[in-house]
């Protein structure tokens, strides 16, 4: 079963990037670019540990109790069913009915019911700033999986489609589309979702979760937050949770480093220096930095000084990085944490743009500073954000070098109430019976590792911290970078343990993971419930997570 579903999503991304690069050589890459970077948003390994489940999901297997064709009588006035449809999706998927669905104003979703039904519901959320057609490959990729093992599956546009402009520009004055992508279509999608699951199958769904990272984490979120009783169980990856804390920090990097760049040769001899540092601090020099919270690390102290640059540092380059690695402050107070450590140095796999020529040295490249081709990353979603959605009045023209954080920060704070999921108060999921599995990759130059931190210890201290582990546990991965890649394991079946979690009480003490090359898993290591970290055991292969154990730093 491993191997069958791995070749089969590895074969699927493989036809992804041809179609990609072949889009990027007609000259439309501004625009796929973006959806590229936030389309990746998912780890993967979903589904892949079947084995280890506790639960066997096809006994509770039910049959339709009526014809597809007729849900397109269940419109009402606050929903439509545009099309109920027969189909297969591939072989290895059961038969389904393919229920698309709007609900006003622009809302869409595309639900998926098999013939044989395990009486669950699995959603999968949205990247970067939602509007991924339902149609499209992006969620049917992410539904395959649990379709094929018999789950309902559902999927949702957030209410816009990402076609009908670059980035954020479906947001221009549209508070309708910022509400229902802040947080309205997920809810009414799930809720229309479990109405027309019970219509057709005379039966509620016993069970359903939701799975999302980046602006799918978010969303994930803000389930839980605001809306307790949609899901049972949340996968919640590297969320973006916080736009305006990231984004100060996105536009505080590009100020820095409009002043002062940093080439790419020098962020690799910066990495190099870091990683001779430091990376034994966690008791293994292995190229991953364990536990970035544990590194002091100053530029200006640390790093050699080079008038010339050639061997170390200018003054104004040192400056830069103090600025990268200490973050945006407002008042002398930090608004969000600067760039996190040990996510310099490129990986073996990389998650960044496939389109890429040049030599993916850092990642770094093509986030923080231009690649080849002059992308951004981070300008290319900070600057759509502070047209289009950060203000109450947006300005199709507002230039991201003008911003005034003294005067521009309160005024960012009402559309905040609609996008951010930092509610720390998560009771009413937790006596509902919810279970909550976040992770992060501690290399995420894109959404910042340290937040995610910052919101669960806010939540430790808001709950108590015994409290909040019964229900909600975050698992950080060394040197991932955003949702996947990087230079350890970045493949993991969060599904299967939060099913174990939600329907057999099993609670993940440890998640195994691995790093898969040209199908071969060449490392494991054990993903450890924050605030453990994995430590080495002094003996055995490093690349065995046998030899490891989760322990309290
Ligand atoms: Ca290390």
């Amino acid at each position: 079963m491993r191997g069958r579903h791995f070749s089969t999503s590895l074969s699927s991304s493989l036809a992804h990037s041809s179609l990609y690069l072949l889009k990027y050589y007609i000259g439309i890459y501004s625009m796929f670019l973006s959806s590229l970077v936030l389309a990746q948003a998912t780890h993967g390994g979903n589904f892949l540990d079947l084995s280890e489940l506790q639960v066997e999901l096809s006994a509770a297997n039910l049959q339709p109790a009526q014809q597809c064709t007729t849900l397109v009588e269940q419109s009402d006035p606050n929903f439509s069913i545009i099309s109920a449809t027969v189909g297969k999706p591939n072989d290895n998927t059961p038969a389904i009915c393919i229920i698309h669905g709007f609900i006003k104003p622009k809302i869409q979703f595309v639900l998926k019911l098999p013939d044989t039904w395990n009486q669950r519901i699995y959603m999968h959320g949205n990247g970067g700033y939602g509007g991924q057609s339902v149609t499209g490959a992006y969620g049917t990729r992410l539904s395959n999986p649990a379709l094929q093992e018999g789950f309902a599956t559902l999927f949702t546009d957030t209410g816009h489609n990402r076609a009908d402009g670059h980035n954020a520009s479906w947001a221009y004055n549209d508070l309708e589309k910022e509400v229902d992508y802040g947080f309205r279509a997920v809810h009414l999608s799930i809720e229309t979702a479990k109405r027309l699951i019970k219509t057709y199958y005379s039966k509620p769904a016993t069970y359903s979760y939701f799975d999302g990272c980046s602006g799918g984490g978010r969303q994930g979120l803000v389930a839980a937050q605001r809306f307790p009783d949609d899901f049972d169980g949340i996968a919640v990856g590297a969320p973006f949770y916080d736009l305006a804390g990231i984004l100060m920090q996105y536009w505080h990097n590009q100020k820095a480093l409009a002043v002062t760049p940093l080439s790419p040769e020098k962020v690799v001899l910066l990495g190099n220096i870091i990683m001779d540092k430091f990376d034994d601090l966690d008791g293994l020099k292995d190229g991953v930095i364990s536990n970035p919270l544990a590194i002091d690390f100053k530029p200006a102290r640390d790093l050699p000084r080079d008038k010339n640059g050639q061997q170390g540092f200018t003054r104004a380059e040192l400056e830069t990085l103090t600025k990268l690695y200490s973050g945006p402050r407002l008042q002398g107070n930090a608004i969000a944490p600067g760039i996190v450590i040990g996510a310099e140095l490129a990986g073996k796999r990389d998650a960044g743009r496939t389109a890429d020529k040049s030599p993916r040295l850092s990642p770094w490249n093509s986030r923080l500073y231009p690649d080849i081709s002059g992308y951004n990353q981070q300008l290319d979603i900070l600057i759509p954000w502070l047209r289009y959605m950060a203000f109450n009045n947006d300005d199709p023209e507002f230039d991201w070098t003008k911003l005034d954080m003294e005067k521009d920060w309160s005024r960012m704070q009402p559309m905040s109430a609609i996008f951010n999921a930092d509610n720390p108060d998560l009771h009413d999921y937790k006596n509902r019976g919810g279970k909550l599995l976040m992770y992060h990759g501690w290399s995420d130059i894109g959404v910042s590792p340290i937040m995610t931190v910052q919101y669960y210890e806010e939540v430790m201290r808001t709950m108590g911290s015994v409290q909040t582990q019964s229900f909600f546990r975050t698992f950080m991965i060394p040197g991932m970078f955003h949702c996947n890649g990087g230079r350890n394991v970045d493949r993991f079946d969060t599904m299967t343990n939060l099913i174990n979690w939600v329907e057999a009480g099993i609670m993940p003490e440890s998640i195994t993971a691995s790093s898969v090359e040209n199908d071969q898993i060449t490392r494991t290591r054990p993903l450890c419930p924050y605030p453990q970290v994995a430590r080495y055991k002094g003996e055995g292969d490093i690349n065995q997570a046998e030899n490891f154990k989760c322990v309290t730093p």
